[in-house]
């Protein structure tokens, strides 16, 4: 069955290790909102953290960056009095030196992205958004921010007051493709604003899933009101008016036909239903794989929703 995973951030990548375990023809489609320059080298921090996962070189507890990682080069250039604000390990600064090398001879992120998962023997196919230029900038009281100098340099201190996609931006190749062969497609449980958010903002990719063949099912990051990581609740709260699963479902609405909610929001089900959503729920917490092979299987379950 071909799935279509549109991801971003910690639950981005947890739910493509998630689907890729079920075994299913899986393509991920990544944010690419939170690229960053960071000591001159082009860092794709959403694309690189389902790379790792798929690859299964992430390192699970931290929620970015890869395992058994070194710090030396970081330390070398503290010691130099350069930047270290955005930790690079020894072993992740492989992957942006590689990267970088490819974009400034004009690769575009796309082939780059292709190489280096074949490289890691990654049977998924993982597509950036847009090879384009597109950045979130967060708006504060204390001024506008581009995403990672918000979250990371000020440690998402300031409350967001609004989010914005810089850039026009088109979908990579294959990304419409992808939406449009899917059996179904499926919304990770990342932050609807900082990582679902920017992928919607790209006028054919919503479209494409607005005119959809194939059921979409959203996982709702939400956990009793909370987020596992991040400052999801928060964006809700204040962008939706609560953080409930028919929230989330709103934030989501013409673009989903099934949510699945986590068993403590179960009495959230019948708001869900009511906004013409259809509700499942399950455990939605991927702590290990027994977790991520049981979450898999209720996303499945929403190949069967009609359309
Ligand atoms: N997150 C942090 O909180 N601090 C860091 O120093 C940091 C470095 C980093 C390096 C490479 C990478 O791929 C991700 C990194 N992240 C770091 C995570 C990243 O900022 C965010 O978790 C994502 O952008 C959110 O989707």
């Amino acid at each position: 069955m071909k799935v279509v995973l549109l991801a971003g951030g910690f639950g981005g990548a947890r739910m493509a290790k998630a689907l890729a375990e079920a075994g299913i023809d899986l393509t991920v489609i990544a944010n690419v909102g939170d690229d960053e320059e960071i000591l001159s080298l082009h860092v794709s921090p959403d694309i690189d953290s389902i790379v790792y996962a798929l690859a299964g070189i992430d390192d699970e507890e931290r929620g970015w960056g890869r395992k058994d990682e070194t710090w030396n080069a970081l330390e070398a250039v503290e010691a130099l009095g350069g930047e270290t604000w955005f930790q690079l390990g020894d072993r992740d600064l492989a992957m942006h030196l590689v990267r970088t090398r490819a974009l400034r001879a004009f690769v575009p992120l796309s082939r780059v992205t292709a190489s280096i998962t074949e490289k890691l023997g990654i049977g998924a196919t993982v597509l950036p958004a847009t090879d384009d230029r597109l950045r979130t900038m967060i708006e504060t009281r204390a001024g506008t921010f581009p995403f990672q100098e918000w979250y990371v340099g000020r440690g998402h201190r300031d409350e967001a007051t609004g989010v914005r996609y810089e850039g026009a931006a088109e979908p990579a190749p294959g990304v419409v493709e992808a939406l449009e062969a899917a059996r179904l497609i499926v919304i990770a449980p990342s932050n609807p604003y900082l990582s679902v958010g920017p992928i919607l903002a790209i006028e054919q990719i919503r479209k494409a899933l607005v005119d959809r063949s194939a059921p979409a099912v959203a996982v709702s990051p939400l956990i009793g009101g909370q987020t596992v990581k991040g400052p999801a609740a928060q964006m809700l709260e204040r962008f939706a008016g609560g953080t409930s699963a028919a929230h989330v479902a709103a934030r989501y609405e013409g673009f989903v036909d099934a949510l699945v909610l986590d068993e403590q929001d179960a009495h959230q089900a019948g708001a869900v239903e009511e906004l013409g959503v259809r509700p499942i729920v399950a455990a939605t917490l991927m702590r290990d794989e027994r977790a991520r092979a049981g979450l898999a299987h209720a996303v499945l379950e929403a190949a069967a929703v009609p359309r």
